[in-house]
């Protein structure tokens, strides 16, 4: 008789015992973080492989070291599968992560002291799109765009005259909170206007342009890079698309310029993902995902709820709590006391700090995967208003806490594989 191995069980108990919290809380909550999702039973199969176990240095066919001729096939296919499914000329499949990848293609076109466009984390941006406390806001010049503060929204004049007026060599347009469409085919005009390179950082939109639910940035920018772990649902890890002219450049930076050794066993699990996405399936996904965030914006704005922009075009939503007299740090922290996991915010013009913020960012990425529609939405937008409208009372958390335990459990992360594809 043989029996079943548990090497992590049995090896770690305290770790093994930590994940099956993780998993707990995962199966408990619901998951509302616009950057998270679920990956399938074949991404976390492949994450977990074997490939883990190889260096890898250097690109398929031009390696440092020996034996890559298995691991050459996996990031050759990741490499086919990403230029396929966004249509690019060239793809970089070996950044560890969206920050990595935007710091290898700002290498591949800037040197330091030259001059970056990007759009303030305050407004919605990112980090790496030139904040003063990531490397990018301090090699670089950097000025930053916004949106209009009444309307919520970009304005494409204002941008094109900041950008005749700065003349950055790199615009970089995407971002982490603005739920709306982004004018790439504007950014691309701006771009050339002024002879800058167009980046595009699509991490937030990246399955939604796969689904094709969102415009692609790939017809307009020089250089694309994403995550692959957000509404992509792959492993956590980034990648870059550009045209063909830039492809030795940016491989350059990637290796030897910015980073080691790839992981061949997250690249193993990007190719899977990609390969996932190029199914019809994964189409009806990103509809789904667009459905449902608009579901939970009617929900919210019904009981009172503003949202940045009015609403959305994509799987986010920004909610300014200001209406409901409670700080984005409050809300975070009564949320998740119930099983509800959302992150504070900024709203753009927030007179409170990025540590407190006066707003929230959910998205339906992680429920859609689960399975879950649009009468959960409106479900959740009533379960956050009672819960925020009643912080301090201890019965309504608890009972809250119970209805949102009973709706995650109709919806089994077990069954992610299956729903996920559906
Ligand atoms: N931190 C990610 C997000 O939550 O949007 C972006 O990198």
């Amino acid at each position: 008789m043989t029996t079943r191995r548990r090497p992590l069980e049995e090896g770690d108990p305290q770790i093994h015992a930590l994940i099956q919290r993780e998993v707990l809380r995962q199966e408990e909550g619901l998951e509302l973080i616009a950057s998270e999702n679920f990956a399938s039973r074949a991404v976390l199969e492949a994450v977990g492989s074997e490939l883990t176990n190889k260096y890898a240095e250097g690109y398929p066919g031009r390696r440092y070291y020996g034996g890559c001729e298995v691991v050459d096939e996996v990031e050759r296919l990741a490499i086919g599968r990403a230029r396929a499914l966004f249509r690019a000329e060239h793809a970089n499949v070996q950044p560890h992560a969206g920050a990595q990848a935007n710091l290898a293609a700002y290498f591949a076109v800037l040197k330091p002291g030259d001059r970056l466009l990007g759009m303030t984390l305050s407004h919605g941006g990112h980090l790496t799109h030139g904040s003063p406390v990531n490397l990018s806001g301090q090699l670089f010049e950097v000025a930053q765009y916004g949106v209009n503060e009444t309307s919520g929204l970009l304005d494409m004049d204002r941008v094109r005259e900041q950008a005749r007026a700065f003349r950055p060599q790199l615009i970089v347009a995407g971002a982490s909170a603005y739920p709306r469409v982004i004018d790439f085919a504007a950014f691309g005009a701006i771009a050339r206007e002024v002879g800058a390179v167009l980046l595009v950082d699509m991490a937030h939109y990246a399955g939604l342009i796969a689904g094709g639910v969102y415009p692609s940035p790939v017809p307009h920018a020089d250089i694309v890079t994403s995550t692959t772990h957000k509404t992509l649902r792959g492993p956590r890890g980034g990648f870059i698309l550009c045209r063909e002219g830039w492809g030795k450049p940016i491989d350059k930076m990637v290796f030897p310029g910015t980073q080691g050794g790839p992981l061949e066993h997250v690249i193993a699990a990007k190719a899977v993902a990609f390969g996932e996405a190029q199914r019809p399936e994964f189409r009806a996904y990103a509809a789904r995902v667009v459905r449902n965030a608009v579901a939970l914006g009617e929900g919210l704005a019904e009981r009172g709820f503003v949202l940045v922009s009015g609403g959305t075009d994509s799987h986010l939503l920004l909610v300014d709590l200001r209406s409901k007299r409670v700080t984005g740090k409050a809300a975070q922290a009564v949320l998740d006391d119930v099983g509800i996991h959302v992150n504070k915010n900024t709203i753009p013009g927030d007179p409170e700090s990025p540590f407190v913020t006066s707003g929230m960012r959910l998205g339906s990425a992680a429920l859609t995967t689960r399975g879950m529609g649009p009468a959960e939405m409106r479900r959740i937008a009533e379960l956050i208003d009672v819960v925020l409208g009643a912080a301090d009372d201890a019965a309504v958390r608890r009972r809250v806490q119970r209805d949102v335990r009973e709706l995650a459990a109709a919806f089994p992360l077990a069954g992610v594989a299956a729903s996920a594809l559906k």
